[in-house]
């Protein structure tokens, strides 16, 4: 996969050098670019920004740099081999990024990230991709960064670990929390190793016990409770029939019901376990 990322600072980029990243760029599984977008600039201050018609806070991103640069980057990428390329632009303002998106990036095979600083790309740069190539607008969760580049370090790493090869076992993403198709969509529960007591605390008995039914069955009740917990909507939109009879007996412990349609509610005055 080959992907390019064009900002006004490259060096926040430099992460993309290190762990599995690094590694599947190393092995040549990914073709990692990163430029700078003042080199299309062509003014004694490299002005890439300008302010907003209409009035208003802050900065908006020229058209000119962007669109030259992308121009640039699009042709290199073209007369290096790749095909298909997709613009992903960063923005508190895009669709949420999930697993299920991050799928959908790792099988394209050429991914251009044009993360932004200040209050955005002039919509027209977007706008005049689109009618070439998909683009995504994606949001990495409900909060606003300063910029898009810490957006694209989450969104690689996401993407990578989902490529050939990149990941070791590749049964490794069949048990992520947030696989497409899961049958439930479970937060992972707690997890042990060595030494068996740390501090005054031990290792839950079953973990110990080599029963491997047993080990499973504690494993989903623990995850059926961090769900519960932490992200009660993730209970709630799960498919019903993903749910057992000892899941049903673990959700009810956790104060969840049965609503008229099969899916689960919580009652609200349910104490946690
Ligand atoms: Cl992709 N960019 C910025 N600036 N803020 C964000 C974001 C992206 N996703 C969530 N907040």
């Amino acid at each position: 996969m080959r992907l390019d990322v064009v900002t006004i600072f490259p060096e926040y980029l430099d992460p993309l050098n290190v762990s599995l990243v690094g590694k599947a760029r190393a092995r040549g599984q990914l073709d990692v670019r990163v430029h700078d977008l003042r080199e299309w600039t062509y003014d004694r201050h490299n002005t890439v920004d300008d302010t907003p018609y209409g009035g208003g806070p802050g900065m908006v991103m020229k058209t000119g740099p962007w669109g030259d640069a992308l121009d640039d980057v699009l042709a290199d990428g073209y007369e290096n081999g790749s095909h298909g390329p997709a613009l992903v632009v960063p923005t508190p303002s895009g669709r949420p990024f999930t697993q299920e998106l991050a799928v959908e990036l790792s099988e394209r095979p050429w991914l251009v990230f044009t993360p932004a600083r200040y209050e955005g790309i002039d919509r027209r740069v977007i706008d005049e991709y689109a009618t070439r190539m998909p683009v995504y607008e994606v949001s990495i969760g409900d909060y606003v960064l300063a910029g898009g580049e810490a957006a694209v370090l989450v969104i690689t790493e996401a993407v990578a670990r989902l490529l050939p090869g990149v990941l070791g076992n590749a049964e490794s993403h069949r048990d992520d929390s947030f696989a497409p198709g899961a049958m439930a969509n479970l937060l992972e529960g707690p997890v042990y190793t060595k030494p068996p007591e740390w501090r005054g605390q031990g290792i839950p008995d079953v973990l110990l016990s080599g029963h491997h039914g047993k080990i499973a069955r504690w494993r989903r009740d623990e995850a059926l409770r961090r769900t519960t917990r932490n992200r009660p909507d993730l209970v709630e939109r799960c498919d019903p029939s993903a749910f057992d009879k000892k899941d049903r007996e673990m959700l009810s412990i956790l104060g969840w019901r049965p609503g008229p349609d099969g899916r689960f509610g919580r009652d609200p005055d349910a104490v946690e376990e």
